[in-house]
């Protein structure tokens, strides 16, 4: 089973370690494509790659790809985008926020198509990641 993880990058790196740490449960499962954004070395200001190839990059993997897991706490325009492009795929996605003072934008929230999970704390994160990708394998 190939991954897609998606987690803010440009949008801010507040939650990278987070990724990293998701990203960690989900390589017990089959290779996360994207494993770099779990990279506590990438910042919000480093240049990796010119759009153009990380843009092509990256819609190929998705459309490679058997399942999408998005951190969608940090608001990230690229996440955004990722999970609209998956969905008009049609791949199974599977979204994550837990923040406690904000809201999921309705547009994520409000996609039937999406699996949405709100959890409390990095401990029922890494649970809850477990449950799905156990009940996909
Ligand atoms: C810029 C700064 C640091 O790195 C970059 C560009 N590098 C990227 N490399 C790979 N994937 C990227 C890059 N920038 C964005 N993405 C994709 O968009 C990732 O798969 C993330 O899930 C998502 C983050 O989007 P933004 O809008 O928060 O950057």
């Amino acid at each position: 089973m190939k991954i897609y993880f998606c987690g803010s990058i440009r949008g801010g790196r507040d939650l990278a370690g987070l990724y990293h740490r998701v990203i960690g449960v989900l390589k017990r499962y089959g290779p996360v494509l994207t494993e770099h954004v779990g990279d506590p070395n990438l910042t919000e200001q480093g240049n990796d790659g010119l759009p153009r190839e990380i843009f092509e990059r990256d819609t190929a993997w998705l459309r490679e790809c058997d399942v999408v897991i998005a951190e969608c706490s940090q608001v990230s325009m690229g996440v955004g985008y990722e999970l609209a492009y998956a969905d008009a795929l049609g791949k199974p996605c599977y979204v994550f926020y837990g923040k406690k003072d904000g809201r999921l934008s309705a547009m994520v929230e409000g996609n039937p198509r999406f699996s949405v999970h709100y959890y409390n704390g990095e401990e029922e994160l890494l649970r809850l990641v477990s449950e799905i990708m156990d009940s996909l394998s």
